[in-house]
């Protein structure tokens, strides 16, 4: 029978030259646990697999000459059609520096799909044909490049895995820094005090709405400072635009401007 992979929550099919890479995060942390309890799944197709001649070559040169290799296209296209083939509507992603820049939000719809297949380019590249025809989704996880496009997907199976439910609690995810347009605020844990540096005070009074309100305009503060742009966004309560205005003026009463 022709193997399947329909019974968890979100089916992640990658295609690599190199499948033992993801031991970094199929076997460690939150997300070897929500393998394990089975609420996402990766499988593994190797092009190396489907390669025809007896080197089991993966690589073949460009027309037109040039510097390095590219992906052999045949034994790409092959796993593709077989990752294709166990599944029932997956969506095609190819993961490089000429995609689509990946933010936060972009996470947020990915998890909507249930069965992504991601194809790891090594050398160059792949094909254009193969892009062409066969990619649903080009995207990157930054402006800057990478040896292969394996640790481009396990950025997005981590980023989308963290939001699937059950994986990691509801509460951490409403408070992530981007989900609401604004930094976090510092955090502090023990001891109290440490090598002279202590706990700000407010934060051991016990009352909970100003602790609320003080966290807020942290958040508010260090947005304006470090992430301007993600402020311009935003559409501030009044609440708010009275706390941003009071960290602003101690701003600047603090560094004389
Ligand atoms: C990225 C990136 C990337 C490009 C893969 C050169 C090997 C490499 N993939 N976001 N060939 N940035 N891919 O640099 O996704």
């Amino acid at each position: 029978m022709k193997k399947k992979y329909n019974d968890t929550i979100i089916c992640f099919n990658v295609i690599t030259i190199f499948p033992e890479m993801f031991s970094a995060i199929i076997n460690y942390g939150i997300i070897g646990q929500a393998i394990k309890k089975k609420i996402i799944n990766i499988n593994f197709l190797n092009p190396r697999n489907f390669s025809k001649n007896k080197y089991k070559s993966v690589d073949d040169r460009p027309y037109g000459g040039g510097p390095g290799m590219l992906m052999s296209v045949e034994p790409l296209y092959l796993a593709i059609q077989e990752a294709k083939s166990r599944l029932k509507n997956a969506t095609v992603i190819y993961l490089s520096p000429q995609g689509k820049e990946l933010k936060q939000n972009n996470i947020e719809k990915l998890i909507a799909k249930k069965q992504i297949i991601f194809i790891c380019g090594r050398y160059e590249g792949i094909d254009q044909r193969i892009i062409d025809n066969q990619v649903d989704e080009e995207w990157s996880i930054g402006s800057y490049i990478l040896t292969g496009g394996e640790l481009a997907a396990m950025v997005m199976i981590d980023s989308i895995s963290r939001l699937i439910p059950g994986v990691i609690k509801k509460k951490s995810i409403e408070e992530d820094s981007f989900s609401n347009n604004l930094l976090d605020y510092p955090s502090y844990t023990r001891p109290e005090i440490i090598k002279n540096m202590s706990v700000p005070q407010i934060l051991l009074s016990g009352n909970h709405d100003q602790i609320r309100i003080w966290r807020l305009k942290q958040s508010l503060g260090k947005t304006w400072i470090k992430r301007p742009d993600l402020l311009k966004k935003k559409k501030l309560t009044e609440e708010e635009i009275i706390l941003l205005d009071e960290f602003k003026k101690k701003f600047r009463e603090k560094n004389n401007y």
